[in-house]
């Protein structure tokens, strides 16, 4: 990995970037995710490159959705296994969901490999590996319509991170609920889920599962309450307004 120093004014993201380049060296991402990582780093430069209010309102929705999930499944790409697999193991386990390993650029060898890290992180169940439980989701065509049976076909509530457009949508009229990360409140995925968390997955997801920890406690009323209370539709335009101010505030000094 490259030496970033500390002292460099864009460390933290210098950083994040140098994770995805030895996760794609490592096997686990593919090229397409580097430019992936790029139109999100372009997304969170915009943003402030922080988590803002409206961020973590959803995260707080994603967090009252998740504790009241049935059947919750957390769905991992090769992007997310690079950036935070320690991270997406310890909100599984916080919030009882199955892990699924879903790619949408198909490759069984770059599978074996995310499959590896996530148990060499201390997984003992992923699923997605047995192709005699896989079935297909109808309404869509990429190699993201295989899915396991017990898994994100059975779900309730499906967390999508970094996730395409086609597969949200055909995740909805599926009947289920979907809760996503991603860093360009204007994408259809973002567009298309009941609970988009405008963030860097980097950071939100200890948030998410700090937020988890905190409702746990919370009777079925109240967590409804914070879930009705939520509007992704005016979440997400409160990004693209903060987007709009900051480069509002860039233009005046400049
Ligand atoms: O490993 P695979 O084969 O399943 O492929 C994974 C990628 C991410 C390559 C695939 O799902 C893909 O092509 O995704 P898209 O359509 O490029 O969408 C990714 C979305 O995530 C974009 O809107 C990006 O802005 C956003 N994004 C990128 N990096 C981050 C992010 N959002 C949150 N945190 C990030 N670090």
């Amino acid at each position: 990995m490259t030496l970033i120093p500390k002292s460099h004014p864009r460390a933290k993201s210098l950083l994040i970037r140098e994770k995805l380049v030895s996760g794609f060296d490592n096997g686990l991402v593919a090229k397409e995710g580097l430019l992936a990582q790029g139109r999100g780093e372009a997304f969170d430069y915009l943003l402030g490159e922080k988590t803002n209010q409206a961020a973590k309102r959803a995260i707080k929705a994603a967090a009252a959705q998740l504790l009241q999930a049935q059947k919750p499944v957390i769905s991992v790409n090769g992007n997310v296994a690079a950036l935070c697999p320690k991270e997406i193991i310890r909100l599984s386990k916080q919030i009882k969901a199955k892990l699924e390993v879903n790619l949408f650029y198909t490759n069984e060898k770059r599978k074996q490999a995310i499959i590896k890290t996530l148990k060499k992180n201390g997984v003992k169940e992923i699923l997605g590996t047995n192709s005699a439980n896989s079935t297909k989701l109808p309404g869509i065509d990429s190699a993201r319509r295989i899915v396991d049976k017990d898994g994100i076909f059975a779900a309730d509530v499906v967390v999508v991170p970094l996730e395409d457009g086609d597969r949200t949508m055909a995740l909805r009229n599926a009947g289920k609920t979907v809760i996503t990360f991603d860093l360009n409140p204007l994408s259809r995925t973002s567009q298309t889920a009941n609970i988009t968390i405008v963030d860097n997955v980097t950071r939100a997801i200890e948030l998410l599962i700090s937020e988890s920890k905190k409702l746990t406690k919370r009777n079925e009323k109240s967590l409804e309450k914070i879930i009705s209370d939520f509007d992704n539709k005016k979440n997400l335009t409160e990004n693209v307004i903060q987007i709009k101010n900051n480069l509002t505030r860039r233009a005046r000094v400049a």
